[in-house]
This record gives structure tokens, sequence and C-alpha cells, in this order.
């Protein structure tokens, strides 16, 4: 491969996930060999003073304080949106509708109209060459994209059941203010958006299928919150605290699905097994570089599960790191899902979770949030068309 073609890109926030993405255009190109090498062109956020810190801190060339400046710089092809998402359907259409590719954090959008506006805009822009992705990074971890290796390979048989937990527990405390997070008109939903997204989303990826109906209960713990670190002024949450659903795949495996922010002692635990007619998968994020696999043909009556520690050059992205048992960590997820954006950009590939991915999470949410206010009543889901 030639020296890679630079290609600029401007980020929009720099809180959180900012940072993680941040860390992943630093290294990417320090680590996989790409067609096309990130300048760190630019970063946005609205408080002039904060940018150029975070600007600093975090290896960002120049501050914008408005996006619209930001998308209309002719040094920018890529646009990374990292700002809530009440933000994400405006800033991706007119970045789209600029020329510029654009990578959007989950969920895609608060809403399934939304998301169906960006879904329309990522096609009129895609015959133009430009491309879009949703950032769900957990299909980047290795372990996850080496289950959907063993399962397209055959290793699970039929699958019968996909078990999912994400559990977190930083809002437990009713002393909690009343973060954007837990403001419906800016986050759109709670547990179910924000965490949820990720495990329908990584379980689909895995085992290669959707999830065709949803049937589900969510639940505000905390319905009233102060407004600030130290306010007694309170007000009122308007999203869910925690959503449990089932659902059934096309297949016809059935699936259960739990996320919740009220798990105490959780701090970011996503565990997902799937259970086949040959085999079972086990993951948990807590080992994360770890992947747990029963062969049900093994005439081993101790068998069990062998643990498979996913550090060999042979695993998904492991070649471009360290030797086998030297470990990766949350961070790589970004720099994987942003190594892939730049390989398909500069092989003109459509990336992958596409807009289209993004609004079908979003199809399977909503599914569930008419559910459960409709008394837990079944909601079968539309079929995507790609
Ligand atoms: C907060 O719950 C959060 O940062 C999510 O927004 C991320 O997507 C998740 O990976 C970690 O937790």
């Amino acid at each position: 491969m030639g020296a890679p073609n630079p290609i600029g890109v401007g980020m929009i926030g720099y809180a959180f996930m900012g940072a993680a993405h941040s860390q992943a255009w630093r290294s990417v190109n320090h680590f996989f060999d790409l067609p096309l090498r990130a300048e760190m062109t630019a970063i946005c956020g609205r408080d002039q003073a904060a940018t150029e810190r975070a600007a600093a801190k975090l290896g960002w060339q120049s501050v914008e304080t408005d996006w619209r400046a930001l998308i209309e710089r002719d040094d920018i092809q890529i646009v990374d949106i990292c700002s809530p998402g009440d933000t994400h359907a405006e800033i991706a259409i007119a970045a789209l509708a600029a020329g510029k590719h654009v990578l959007c954090e989950k969920p895609l959008s608060n809403t399934v109209a939304e998301a169906e506006l960006m879904v329309a805009a990522a096609r009129r822009a895609r015959q133009h060459g430009v491309h879009s992705m949703v950032g769900f990074n957990y299909r980047r971890v290795p372990a996850i994209a080496l289950a959907r290796r063993l399962v397209a390979e055959g290793r699970l048989g039929e699958i019968r059941h996909v078990r999912a937990q994400y559990l977190q527990d930083w809002i437990i405390d009713p002393q909690f203010p009343l973060v954007w997070r837990l403001q419906a008109e800016r986050a759109g939903s709670g547990a179910l958006g924000d965490i949820g997204a990720h495990i329908v989303d990584a379980t689909q990826f895995i085992v290669g299928d959707r999830l065709a109906g949803v049937t589900g209960l969510t639940e505000t713990f905390v319905k009233e919150r102060p407004l600030h670190q130290s306010a007694s002024e309170k007000g009122a949450v308007t999203v869910d605290d925690a959503a449990l659903f089932i659902g059934r795949f096309g297949n016809g495996a059935l699936g259960s699905f739990e996320a919740t922010r009220f798990a105490g002692g959780r701090k970011n635990a996503i565990r997902i097994e799937v259970n086949g007619s040959l085999g079972s998968l086990a993951f948990d994020f807590e080992s994360m570089n770890e992947l747990h696999l029963f062969d049900a043909t093994s005439s081993s009556r101790t068998g069990g599960f062998t643990r498979i520690l996913v550090t060999e050059p042979e695993h998904p992205y492991l070649k471009a790191w360290w030797p086998a048992g030297h470990l990766l960590g949350y961070e790589h997820s970004f720099t994987h899902e942003i190594a892939d954006l730049l390989a398909d950009l500069g092989t003109g590939n459509e990336p992958s979770p596409s807009f289209e991915d993004g609004l079908q999470v979003q199809q399977v949410l909503a599914a569930v949030v008419d559910s459960a206010a409709g008394g837990s009543h079944w909601q079968p889901l539309p079929a995507v068309t790609q």
C-alpha cells in the first residue's frame, strides 16, 4: 500500500464520546495500514474557551463554535457527530448535503421519523460517493466480531436463544441530578436508547439476523431529580431508568434483553449469550478479551465451555496490535470503528453499520416503547430495505 492520502476530520462534541473518538482518530494510522490518513482538522463546541481547552487536550488543530461553519470548511471531508441525540438529525443531514462523509454516534436519532430523514439523506449522498456510518462501537470488540464469525461459520448450528444484558448503576442515587441523558427532549429515551440500543445492535450483528417483533416493559424508578448538583429544586425525569423486552428473531430464535441504569454494582456490564443446536457462545464485557464457546457435539461429558483468549493475530483486528496475550480495552473498539470507516472510504465501500441499520435499531426501540405503553402487547417490526 502506498502512502495514505490525508483526509480532514471535523468532530462535534468533546465530552465522553468526543474523547473516545479523539483517541481513535489520533492513534488509528499508527496501528492500521489504511488508504487514508486522518487529519484532526477541527473540533466544534459552543463554548470557545472550553472547546479550545478540549482541542489542546485531545489533539485537534483548530476550533469552531458553530457546527454550520465546521461542515462548510473545505479542509474537512468527514464530520464526526458526538453531540447529544437531539442534534444528530439536523447536523447529519446538513453535513451529507454539503458532501461530507458522516460518522454519527448511537443511537442514530431520538425518533424513528428523524432516523427516516437521515436514511433518505444518506441514500441521496451515496449516489455522489458520500458515505455514512452509525457508531455502534461494541461490534468492533474483537471477541464480539469473533462471535459473529463463529455463528456465520455454522459452529452454533441453528440459533435458538439470544440473551443480552447491559447493566449500569450511575443514577442509582436519587440525588443524582437531572442531566441531559435523563431528559426525553435531549436524549430521546433513557437506558433503552443509550445502552439497550447497543445490545440490540450487537446481538443482531452476532447472529446475522434481525428482530421481527418485541414486547417490553419500561420503568422510571426515580421520577424527579435535583435540577443541578446542589439544587433543592427538582424536575421530572422523562426517560426510562430500565427497559426489559423479549423478542423473536427472523429465523425464529427467541431473544431476551435487559437494559438498566439501576443494577447496583454493575458499571458497564454487557453480557451476551447465544445458544444454538450445536453449541453456545458467552461474552462478558468485564472480561472483554475473552469469548466462551461450548461445543454441544463434543463427546466429552466434562467439556463445558472453552475460554478463548481473543488476542491471537488471526482474531479480528488483533494483527494490528500487540503480541498474543497482551490485552485490549474499551477504547480500541473506537479505533477499530474508525479503521473500518477509513478503509471503506478509501475503497469506496459502503461502511457498516449504515444509517439504515441505525434506523432499524430505532424501530426496535420505538416498538418496545409502544409495547410498554400499550400494556406490553406484541409489536411486529417492519422489514428494512437496504
Ligand atoms: C452512558 O450510559 C454511556 O456512555 C453510553 O452512552 C455509551 O454508549 C456506553 O458505551 C457507555 O455508557
